[in-house]
């Protein structure tokens, strides 16, 4: 029998998309920092999205094969370890530049992720969410699964002309199946827009305690001073008192210009572990670099280490794509065999993975020096580092013979 325009093509697209599913993703030889591996393919790209949420698979409607809902892009996600598997709430984005979560699983937490049959669908409130982005998963000491996210609107104070102006805020979602989702009311703080809004995983003095990231407008922080901290009694009526900012934007460093809590910390024997992300602007447009910080395990507003630079940065494909120049995390996950999962996406186009261990993240947090905030104090940083090395160079190593 002759093959239709319509087998021969789909055919190729479920080979093609088999084959990409299968990969194996070995570490990255090419990189080596001691503090974290990089693999050699990202974990996800637009191109994993199930072929039947992008094609009409019937060829009476569909003759020409043509793909009908395409996607732009699978990036920022959540993640969570679930009944010893890997589970990501990914960010999947469509052509039509709305965002939506859909949920992706694997073994190994390094290939393999297949996502679910059909994406999440999140209950909306009475105001409805234009766009939904970014979920942190946290499994929170209460027993429940939660999944706060950015809820973005058109600014109603807006006038006609302006279609781009947005009042971001953080929704909230709880789940026990990662299936069935319960919407509460958006979280209210005294700032005007909110976004990388984040679930501490216990109780502080009895309240559920969450990292928030205050800012005056859509895009800026404007006087929103960093990452901030507020308690709320309730989630069912989520309402914080006032921001106190607890890791501040500072002048030239790789945060000057924004910042934010990733997911939320993991809690080490030494102290909570933050991942966060840090924005400067530059000729090219904004940078978005990722940093680590250590905070006093009673206390988990107290930053007791906080490294100079970043952890983090795109590099190679990583540096191009929507939002080029921009590596971005919202999750990770400590599995109990003692390694560390990041998922960090990549120029809000793809997610990558980097793996490591909470011994390496400590070292690493605590041994890094902090920011000498002057080039003359960083000079002094790399001296000491030089000297420090000095009876360990052998004579062929020397710089100079
Ligand atoms: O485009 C880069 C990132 O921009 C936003 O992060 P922030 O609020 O810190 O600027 C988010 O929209 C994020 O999704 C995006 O990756």
């Amino acid at each position: 029998m002759k093959k239709t325009h319509f087998t021969s093509q789909l055919g190729k697209l479920q080979r093609k998309h088999s084959a990409l599913l299968a990969r194996r993703n070995p570490i990255d030889p090419a990189w080596y920092n001691g503090v974290y591996s990089r693999y050699t393919h990202p974990v996800l790209t637009a191109d994993h999205v199930p072929l039947d949420w992008r094609y009409d698979l019937n060829p009476g409607t569909n003759p020409f094969c043509q793909e009908r809902l395409g996607i732009n892009a699978a990036f920022n996600a959540g993640a969570i370890e679930w009944k010893g598997r890997v589970l990501l709430c990914v960010r999947v984005e469509g052509w039509d530049r709305k965002s939506f979560f859909a949920m992706a699983e694997s073994k190994n937490g390094i290939d393999g992720f297949r996502f679910w049959d059909e994406p999440c669908v999140i209950p909306e409130t009475d105001s409805p969410d234009t766009n939904v982005y970014d979920m942190r998963l946290v499994q929170h000491e209460d027993g429940w699964i939660y999944g706060l996210f950015c809820t973005e609107r058109r600014d109603p104070k807006a006038p006609p002309a302006d279609q781009s102006s947005a009042i971001a805020q953080c929704g909230i979602v709880r789940t026990r199946n990662f299936q069935d989702w319960e919407r509460l009311p958006d979280l209210v703080t005294p700032s005007a827009q909110q976004r990388n809004v984040v679930l501490h995983p216990e109780f502080v003095r009895g309240q559920y305690a969450l990292y928030t990231r205050p800012q005056d407008s859509f895009i800026d922080a404007g006087s929103g001073g960093g990452i901030g901290w507020a308690l709320c009694r309730s989630l069912d009526k989520p309402r914080t008192g006032k921001e106190e900012i607890i890791d501040p934007r500072v002048y030239h460093t790789i945060s000057e210009l924004k910042n934010g809590q990733g997911p939320a910390p993991i809690k080490t024997p030494e102290g909570w572990l933050h991942l966060a992300h840090g924005v400067r602007n530059t000729a090219a447009g904004l940078r978005y670099v990722l940093y680590l910080f250590l905070t006093d395990l009673t206390d988990p507003r107290k930053i007791i280490a906080r490294p100079q630079g970043y952890f983090i940065a795109p590099t190679g494909e990583e540096r191009i794509g929507d939002v080029s120049n921009v590596v971005f995390s919202n999750g990770w996950v400590a599995r109990k065999n003692g390694t560390v999962l990041i998922y960090y996406a990549s120029s809000d186009t793809r997610l990558h993975v980097a793996s490591t261990t909470i011994p390496q993240l400590l070292d690493y947090v605590k041994n890094t020096p902090a920011d000498g905030l002057r080039s003359a104090a960083s000079v002094q940083q790399r001296i000491a580092l030089i000297r420090a090395n000095r009876r360990f160079r052998t004579k062929s190593r020397r710089n100079v013979a």
